[in-house]
């Protein structure tokens, strides 16, 4: 009996799980741009692009493989505009009755296949190192569910710079050695590909049907086959990776990627495997090309980080988005979606945003995600944004991160406390502070101090409740109750002055 072998967006791996429960010679594999997919955020366009050009050359070399492949494109005039409406349509066309699909990485989406009135078996999406079940297993009768302890399980599973049974160097973590602040030139780039004709023809219809949506389409210079990834992949040992330790933390002005990969889309929809990455940077570490500070802190980033929040994701079920535990209810402001705002940090990193699709790690927890946690945004809303505007955004790995991690919206399932700073990690991280219109100096509540400075003042205060008793916030709760009551007063006033400017859309 034919099957349909669903194929998504993000799962463009010849791999994937439910490619390999299929038969090229009887099934037909579904892959289908829809409406719904492309709508339920307003997508960077370069995303959306990403993703479109990418379906549809894994769609020519599956058939090049010997698949038959039903694919359909946006404008298609039978397009039912959601994947259970193309499946529908599939099955009935075929006379199949089965679909075989590897899971969503999304509850959204789950659910709708779910719910969807044919016969569909979610297999589990296997090109991660840590399997549902691994995940469970680790997180079974823990108190807390720490990523280094469960990074430590996965470089033993993997092997990835380990001697033995000892961590390389005999240190699991260089963290430590990972805060260098910026200086000095940025000596390299991701690489950059020029589009071919199924990328223009991609560009051209998402500046016609997306053109309004938040983000520049063009320049695109994103690979878009596996190949390229992988010479970007190369690019990026080659030349950032030496670095990439030393500077992980650091920003700069107008540099939007200093020494990161740039290559997290790329893994997440499928055109780099995970574990080979690692795997290309454990080689530059073993020949001598890269220290172990830059190797280990990249290794970790995608073993570690990137394993835990998907086992985290699905851990904590569907209503995970939803947390609110600081009960933060403020919109988010206007300056998120490229609004005037005089704070130079915040400025710069949503401007890259939008013409880049992307934001190193810093950028994202450290500057918009201190920002909306400390100006109390509605972590639904943040969600949303980050869901959005970023090239490598998909539910699985963005959630975790910003309600999670960056927004304690989660109630510490995955920080011991909140990832909170006053400007002052910015003005050490960066080189913002000296351009901007703000004082970063200024610890008194005077009118031109650093909005971060205010309202980490402010954000500690209105959740003294909840934090003072946290042993790692003590510290502050300490130089806050040290400080003078009028100064006190004066910060907490001018953060409020600058709360109600930012409510009434005043441009700050
Ligand atoms: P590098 O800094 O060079 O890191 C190397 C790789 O490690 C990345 O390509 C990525 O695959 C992995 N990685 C690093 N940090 C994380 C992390 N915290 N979680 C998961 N993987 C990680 N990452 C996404 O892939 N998608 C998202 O939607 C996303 N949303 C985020 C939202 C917030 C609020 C924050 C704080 C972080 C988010 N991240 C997300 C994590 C991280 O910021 C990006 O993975 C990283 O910036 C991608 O750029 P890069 O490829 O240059 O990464
Ligand atoms: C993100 C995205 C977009 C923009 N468009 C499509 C699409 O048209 N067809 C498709 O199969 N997948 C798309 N995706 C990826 C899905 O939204 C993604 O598979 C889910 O969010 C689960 O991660
Ligand atoms: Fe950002 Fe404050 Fe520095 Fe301005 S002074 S760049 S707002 S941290």
């Amino acid at each position: 009996m034919v099957k349909l072998i669903l194929v998504l967006g993000d799962q463009l791996s010849e791999s994937v799980a439910a490619l390999r429960a299929g038969d090229k010679e009887t099934d037909i594999v579904v892959m289908a741009e829809v409406a719904d997919e492309a709508s339920y955020v307003g997508h960077h366009p370069k995303k959306i692009a990403l993703i479109f050009a990418a379906m549809r050359k894994f769609a020519a070399r599956l058939r090049e493989d010997g698949w038959q492949v039903s694919y359909t494109e946006l404008d298609d005039t039978q397009n039912s505009g959601s994947i259970c409406g193309e499946l529908l349509r599939r099955a009935e066309q075929y006379g199949a009755s089965e679909v075989v699909a590897t899971e969503p990485g999304e509850w959204r989406l789950i659910d709708a296949l779910g719910n969807c009135p044919l016969k569909v078996r979610q297999l589990e999406d296997d090109r991660f190192i840590a399997s549902h079940r691994d995940f469970q297993d680790w997180a079974k009768g823990r108190k807390a569910l720490r990523m280094e302890y469960f990074y430590r399980d996965m470089r033993r599973k993997t092997g990835l710079m380990m001697e033995g049974e000892q961590p390389a160097g005999d240190q699991w973590n260089y963290d430590h050695d990972n805060r260098k602040p910026a200086g000095g030139e940025v000596d390299t780039a991701p690489m950059q590909f020029t589009p071919d004709d199924i990328v223009n023809d991609v560009l051209d219809l998402v500046e016609a049907r997306f053109g309004d949506n938040f983000g520049d389409l063009r320049p695109f210079h994103f690979a878009t086959e596996p190949g390229q990834a992988r010479r970007a992949l190369a690019h990026f040992v080659r030349h950032a990776l030496p670095k990439f330790g030393d500077y992980q933390d650091a920003m700069m002005e107008g540099e939007h990627f200093l020494w990161h990969a740039h290559l997290s889309g790329y893994i997440n929809i499928g055109l780099l495997d995970p574990l080979e990455v690692c795997q290309a940077v454990e080689a530059a570490w073993k020949a001598g090309d890269a220290p172990i500070n830059a190797a280990e802190g990249f290794i970790r980033q995608i073993i570690g980080w990137r394993e835990y929040v998907r086992g985290i994701y699905y851990h904590e079920g569907p209503d995970y988005t939803r947390r609110n535990h600081l009960h933060h209810d403020r919109d988010l402001p206007w300056l998120y979606w490229g609004g005037e705002t005089q704070m130079r940090c915040v400025g710069q990193a949503v401007a890259q945003t939008r013409t880049e699709a992307y934001a190193h790690h810093i950028q994202r927890l450290m500057v918009t995600g201190n920002f909306a946690l400390l100006a109390g945004i509605d972590p639904w809303q943040v969600h949303e944004w980050y869901l959005s505007v970023y090239i490598d955004a998909f539910e699985w790995v963005e959630a975790p991160n910003t309600v999670g991690m960056s927004q304690f919206a989660d109630g510490g399932v995955i920080a011991s406390k909140p990832y909170v700073s006053s400007g002052n990690y910015i003005k050490k991280m960066s080189d913002h502070c000296g351009h901007c219109a703000y004082n970063v100096n200024a610890k008194d509540g005077e009118d031109d101090a650093c909005p971060f400075n205010l309202l980490y003042w402010h954000f500690l205060d209105r959740h003294r409740e909840r934090f003072s008793g946290n042993g790692r916030m003590g510290n502050m709760y300490r130089t806050w109750d040290r400080m003078a009551e009028d100064k006190r007063a004066r910060i907490l006033k001018q953060a409020d002055r600058f709360l109600t400017r930012l409510d009434a859309g005043e441009p700050v």
